[in-house]
């Protein structure tokens, strides 16, 4: 296992595997057998391109030997901040083949952000596209290179600028060129070594064992990629998942979805969130050999005709997007005869709005409370209504372990409120290299603590009420309330900072910040003043504040802490 990972003790291991959650597949050998079983059957739709199972083999296969060809090596990091295009998979599966894990980064993340997991993963490149949604990555690409010195490469989709275009590597090596021709243009040289040699080095290296056994190739209980967790803390930390662990979770979810080789599933969410990645999302969906359409706008204007023309059949939405939709769909009256499924989670949905998904969209619903963690629940296709609408359904696998405890870890009774814990075969152990932190956030026989309050019915579905991580969830989007205090604290002006949910009726909650200035400054704060402070450290824009408020003191609780309770009390009276 990778160092700073935490492995399932080998009684736990033992049973994943006696039990078949694990298979023993990784990746690599997942894609290879779907290219042989559904060839030229389409894999994804993006733009204009249709990209076969054959060809998406073929063309992982060609890129890992590029990535391979500058140096990029087993159980290097990657940082991969994509938007929804088929790079993204052509990405991922090249660095699974290779055994280099992808560092999901999300395509609004900024210079603080990818610097920071760009630093602490110790990422060897850093790929991106030239420019997506109005922003220009490599100038992103040109802030972060300069403060992360483990960066060699930064790989663009499109035009590169100086950097590398990720096209070359689809074309390398060639008898024995390699690094040439792409030298040459003045591309490709690795940023921190500038004659580039120690890239031509591995790849001579790399080309002495012809035997085949050049990729010694990633076991399937090796670490596959580090996914970024919704947070609580400080500083953002990193899930790593397996081969095998995540591949579960893949099967089950198809399973559950009812998924095979005529669904077609829309991307309508940035691929890189676990959900429409996992659950069962793209790799789900290429795991039952269905096809996967691949939207760069999630507004019903551009997602509808699209859906239409390519016949979609599942689609996955958080609950701000689910309001827009149902609204939109009321006025349209969209014609989605092959729609069956529409899943919604990410954040609580609530029942009323659920109540309206069949008859205005024609199509089941399904509620997904998962995390990137692990543990993803779903009401099943068959559940009752009642259900369906009124509860975030039920673990997927029968190994998973949940308990509902109160605050001294007692299980509470049946049906009472309490805190989820969860342990399981798609469940970390610990997050990567965070000893101190994993502590606290499991227990000391591997429960995750989920920082969810949650209720279970009496057929066993959860129900979610509530949450006593310090988090704020924006519509689906997570925000570490401590991480952006952190940053406020910085401002030369501010004596202290508290960062709390307020309602929102469409995001569900938003970021209040609460602001003590300091009484010996001479600056004269605005909350404008705030935010583009933030903006200026490279926060990304999820996690500027919605509102700041100015305040004396904070209130405190009976320990003297700040009384984040009282503080959002605060907010909802000056909503009114
Ligand atoms: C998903 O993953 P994350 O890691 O972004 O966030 C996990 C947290 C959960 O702990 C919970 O607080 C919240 O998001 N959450 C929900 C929810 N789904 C997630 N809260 C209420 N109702 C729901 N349906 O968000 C995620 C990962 C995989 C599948 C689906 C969602």
């Amino acid at each position: 296992m990778l160092a700073g990972c935490s492995a399932w003790p080998e009684a736990f291991a033992e049973k994943y595997r006696k039990e078949g959650c694990w298979s023993g597949e990784t990746f690599g050998e997942l894609l290879r057998k779907r290219a042989k079983a559904h060839g030229e059957r389409i894999a994804i739709v993006s733009g204009e391109r249709r990209i076969s199972y054959a060809e998406l083999d073929a063309r992982a296969d060609r890129l890992a030997e590029g990535l391979l060809s500058i140096g990029i090596q087993q159980r290097d990091r990657v940082v991969v901040q994509l938007p929804n295009i088929a790079e993204f998979f052509e990405v991922i599966f090249a660095l699974f083949r290779i055994g280099a894990l992808p560092v999901f980064a999300l395509p609004l993340h900024r210079r603080n952000e990818i610097s920071y997991i760009s630093e602490f993963s110790e990422a060897k490149a850093y790929i991106i596209a030239d420019q997506d949604a109005g922003f220009d990555y490599r100038e992103l690409a040109r802030e972060v290179i300069r403060e992360v010195p483990s960066l060699r490469y930064v790989l663009v989709t499109g035009e590169p600028g100086e950097f590398t275009a990720l096209g070359e590597l689809y074309l390398m090596p060639q008898e024995g060129n390699e690094a040439n021709a792409v030298r040459e243009r003045g591309e490709g040289v690795a940023l921190n070594e500038p004659d580039g040699s120690k890239a031509r080095q591995v790849k001579r290296q790399a080309d002495d064992k012809e035997d085949g056994s050049r990729l010694e190739g990633p076991s399937s209980e090796d670490v596959a990629f580090l996914q970024l967790s919704g947070g609580t803390t400080g500083l953002p930390k990193l899930i790593p998942r397996t081969h095998d662990d995540y591949i579960y979770s893949l099967r089950l979810s198809a399973e559950i979805c009812r998924l095979d080789e005529n669904s077609v599933y829309f991307t309508a969410l940035p691929a890189a969130h676990n959900y429409p990645l996992s659950s069962p999302g793209v790799l789900g969906t290429l795991y039952a050999g269905g096809r996967v359409v691949l939207a760069r706008g999630a507004s019903p204007d551009e997602a509808f005709p699209l859906m239409v023309r390519e016949r979609v059949t599942i689609t996955a939405l958080v609950p701000p997007l689910a309001l827009i939709w149902l609204d939109a769909a009321e006025r349209l009256q969209p014609e989605f005869p092959h729609l069956q499924l529409l899943q919604v989670g990410g954040a609580k949905f609530s029942a009323e709005a659920a109540a309206r998904v069949r008859s205005t969209l024609g199509c089941q619903l399904q509620q997904v409370f998962g995390m990137a963690e692990g543990l993803v629940n779903y009401t099943r296709l068959d559940d009752p209504d009642e259900i369906i609408v009124s509860t975030q359904g039920r673990p997927m696998s029968p190994w998973d372990e949940i308990r509902v405890v109160d605050d001294e870890d007692v299980e509470v009774q049946p049906g009472e409120v309490g805190h989820l814990l969860t342990r399981g075969p798609y469940t970390i152990r610990g997050y990567y290299k965070a000893e101190e932190h994993n502590a606290k956030a499991f227990t000391s026989d591997g429960f995750y603590r989920t920082g969810d309050l949650v209720r279970i019915d009496s057929v066993g579905n959860l129900i979610v009420e509530g949450r006593d991580k310090d988090q704020i969830n924006r519509g689906g989007e997570k925000v570490a309330a401590e991480e952006v205090e952190n940053h406020l604290l910085a401002h030369p002006g501010i004596h202290d900072a508290a960062v709390v949910a307020m309602a929102d009726d469409y995001l569900g909650e938003r970021t209040c910040a609460f602001v003590i200035p300091k009484p010996t400054s001479n600056l004269m704060l605005s909350g404008a003043q705030v935010k583009s402070f933030l903006r200026g450290r490279g926060l990304a824009s999820f996690k500027i504040p919605d509102r700041v408020e100015f305040i004396d003191s904070f209130p405190k609780t009976k320990v003297g802490k700040v009384s984040k309770k009282a503080l959002r009390g605060l907010i909802a009276v000056k909503q009114r």
